[in-house]
């Protein structure tokens, strides 16, 4: 095929993989378990993102979460300009990562002090630093599937990118990295009672997406959270919540407000920065002491509180705190929406599961209930793929991975919504 009969996507890709390796800077983006290559996107606005070639898409992937409220919202847009006309980084104490600290620990009652960090993984990574620190001892339990980043330690039965992948351990981690490690199943308080037994008092921490969503969104079953609390308390570890997904999202003090449980320490991600490069991780104050300079947890960075980030992420959450009523019509709507597709795909037979809690939902490709990482393995990955692109060429953009989730936000229209339900009547009845 001649240069000029190629897509620019195409031709942005030729020119990727010679530099990047896979052509891409994160491996979900590749497009590779859905046969195809990455779209490359231009720009984005409201609920819709255009690729290099003007293809428009309604975007259900959200910049996998953060843009709750819209892309490229204005209010967020305006306080970057103003943000950047007093310089980019300073490496030095800001007032706005001052009032950052002090909205989260106002909004998320687990949360006395906080640090803020450039990404997720940076996040988790530092808050299993922060546990094993306070605790003095060295295991973690993950569940299988579900993802914390790409640190080593947590690179085992990992979900997201890796199970994509088919990589869920990555080469190049030392074994010694993943020692510490144990794994247990999601929804089985039995599993994690079998580690604490074996390892009465070497547990640090268990680590948990409350909503795991890097599986495909599996949901936390009835007691699951509760039992987590009450099994660490019992034996002196510590619970971190992952709400790097879920946290300002599923409402505004995220998960543990919805199930109204309490970790000890909890990361954020993205959506902290409204899409810009921000992670933070927080909690009680005993613990949060141990971290530096204030106790002998090191952990640093040059760009931790940029003050451009920190003047979107504000931006975001101030309109958010300010607007419970966002909340609820985001939730109806997303309700509202999981629910038509769900009647579509009751209709369509008996070979699909749809789950869904607040503005995130998955659909698997299987007859079984999908409540862990061996159910949501038995998804016909081939299906998911041929979905995935049939709703591509009808404008919709879903992520390119059937272990991943589907973002509502607030900017999804009623109208566009209803589109998206007709186009998967039409790929799926
Ligand atoms: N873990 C995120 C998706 N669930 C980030 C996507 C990525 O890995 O690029």
């Amino acid at each position: 095929m001649t240069n000029s009969k190629k897509t620019k996507s195409e031709q942005l890709f030729e020119r990727a993989v010679k530099v990047i390796p896979g052509g891409v800077n994160s491996p979900v983006r590749a497009f590779g378990s859905v046969g195809s290559i990455p779209k490359f996107i231009k720009r984005a606005d409201s609920d819709r993102m255009w690729d290099e070639d003007g293809n428009e898409y309604i975007d259900f992937v959200c910049s996998w979460g953060p843009m709750i409220m819209s892309h490229n919202s204005e209010l967020v847009r305006e306080s970057v300009i103003k943000a950047c006309e007093n310089g980019l980084s300073f490496g030095a104490a800001t007032r706005i990562e001052v009032e950052m600290a002090e909205l989260i620990c106002d909004i998320v009652p687990s949360i006395d002090m906080v640090r803020m960090v450039n990404s997720g993984t940076e996040a988790v990574m530092s808050a299993i630093r922060t546990a094993r620190g306070f605790t003095g001892r060295d295991k973690i339990i993950k569940f299988s599937g579900c993802y914390h980043g790409h640190s080593d330690c947590l690179l085992v039965k990992a979900g997201s990118g890796a199970i994509t992948q088919g990589v869920p351990d990555s080469l190049g981690v030392p074994k010694g990295c993943t020692a510490d490690t144990l794994t247990a199943e999601f929804n089985s308080l039995e599993s994690v009672e079998k580690i604490f037994t074996s390892y009465p008092n070497d547990i640090a921490a268990v680590i948990v997406e409350p909503v795991a969503a890097n599986m495909g969104v599996v949901l936390p079953e009835d007691g699951f959270l509760k039992g987590l609390r009450e099994i660490c308390s019992k034996n002196g570890a510590l619970l971190i919540f992952d709400e790097v997904i879920t946290g300002f999202r599923m409402q505004i003090d995220g998960a543990q407000g919805y199930f109204g449980i309490n970790p000890d320490l909890t990361a954020f991600g993205k959506i902290i920065g409204a899409g810009m490069p921000v992670g933070a991780y927080g909690g009680r104050r005993d613990i949060m002491e141990m971290v530096a300079p204030l106790g002998g947890v090191y952990q640093a960075g040059t760009l931790s509180g940029n003050p451009v980030a920190m003047a979107a992420g504000l931006a975001q959450l101030k309109i958010l705190q300010s607007h419970p009523e966002y909340y609820a019509e985001l939730n109806a709507k997303a309700d509202k929406f999981f629910e038509n597709l769900r009647n579509v795909v009751q209709k369509a037979g008996l070979n699909y599961q749809l789950n869904h809690i607040s503005s995130l939902g998955s659909l698997f490709f299987t007859d079984e209930p999908v409540n862990n990482f061996i159910s949501a393995k038995t998804s016909n990955t081939n299906k998911y793929a041929a979905y995935c692109n049939a709703m591509y060429n009808k404008g919709i953009y879903i992520a390119p991975s059937q272990f991943e989730a589907m973002f509502v936000s607030i900017a999804h229209s009623e109208e566009n919504l209803n589109i998206v339900i007709n186009a998967v009547k039409e790929v799926l009845l």
